[in-house]
């Protein structure tokens, strides 16, 4: 099999040049906001969540020129979570990706703005027909993509996050908050791959169930770089949920049990794609990704 990091770059690399062309630059007032998308959506990120939906299209045969639509939606919400949650009012954090965050190259009213633009656009882009010929499978789309990002999904993970009294939280209590806020998009991934592939339902329930595991999987891995990371490699602050005192996979578990519970999650999530076969080596390749990532 190809060296995974080489077939994820080259999927960012889709990703990178269809964005680019999802926002032309504009003059004027409305040029700044486009600006503003540009610097929070171009030129950065592993791109995981467009990967794990174009892989997972990928084995139904789904032509790229759809999933690579589906696969910018779902980066266009992730994009707006992070620009949202860099500003003062939530984690108040200067950079991202290596750079400076949104409102810090711009202001914080861009900074709303250009998120809730991306978070308009993503929906826009799976509404649009050369998503899928078929209306029923970009309502679904649509419908899934609202759920993992709304109220029951991202922001109410983020709410929990902000105001739940978190050092009273046991691991029952931090599962449930990170299956929302980070989870949820995650697990809207890989689904929607095989939502926009035309799978069966059965293969649909295989990848969330992968996808359930890589996310809870995912986080822990966060919360260990968090604690042991290096900033220049992450692009972003370290020891954050240490200082805030907040509890964390690591402070509940501790390193050595957090990282084999990740490891636990990882052969999990990897069993669950056992029946799509050798197509499925992507998307086992992407849950080795996330336990060894770096950044
Ligand atoms: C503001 C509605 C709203 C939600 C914010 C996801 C989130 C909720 C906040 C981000 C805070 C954070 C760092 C969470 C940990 C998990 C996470 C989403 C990490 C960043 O995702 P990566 O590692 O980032 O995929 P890249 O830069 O590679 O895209």
């Amino acid at each position: 099999m190809r060296d995974f990091d080489t077939t994820i770059r080259e999927t960012a690399g889709l990703i990178e040049t269809a964005l680019d062309q999802f926002l032309p630059r504009r003059s004027g007032p409305l040029g700044r906001v486009v600006d503003a998308m540009r610097h929070g959506a171009l030129d950065g990120g592993k791109r995981l969540r467009p990967f794990l939906l174009i892989a997972a299209a990928d084995m139904f045969d789904c032509p790229r020129t759809r999933s690579v639509r589906a696969g910018c939606a779902i980066e266009m919400i992730h994009c707006y979570s992070l620009i949202h949650d860099d500003l003062p009012a939530m984690d108040d954090s200067d950079l991202r990706r290596g750079r400076p965050s949104v409102h810090k190259a711009f202001d914080d009213a861009t900074a709303i703005l250009a998120g809730d633009a991306l978070l308009t656009e993503a929906f826009e882009i799976l509404a649009h027909r050369d998503t899928h010929p078929n209306a029923e499978v970009r309502c679904r789309l649509a419908l899934e993509l609202a759920r993992g990002a709304g109220k029951d999904g991202m922001v109410g993970g983020q709410m929990i996050d902000i105001y739940a009294e978190q050092k009273s939280f046991d691991l029952a209590g931090i599962e449930e908050l990170q299956r929302l806020k980070t989870g949820a998009l995650i697990r809207f991934s890989a689904m929607a791959g095989g939502v926009i592939g035309e799978g069966s339902e059965a293969d649909i329930a295989a990848l969330t169930s992968y996808a359930e595991d890589l996310g809870l999987a995912f986080q822990i891995v966060d919360d260990l770089l968090d604690a042991f990371g290096a900033a220049e490699e992450l692009g972003k602050p370290v020891g954050q949920d240490a200082d805030m005192d907040k509890a964390t996979f690591v402070k509940l578990l501790g390193a050595e049990g957090a990282r084999d519970q990740a490891r636990r999650l990882i052969e999990e999530c990897k069993a669950h794609l056992d029946r799509f076969g050798p197509r499925a080596e992507p998307l086992k390749g992407a849950a080795d990704f996330v336990f060894n990532r770096k950044n």
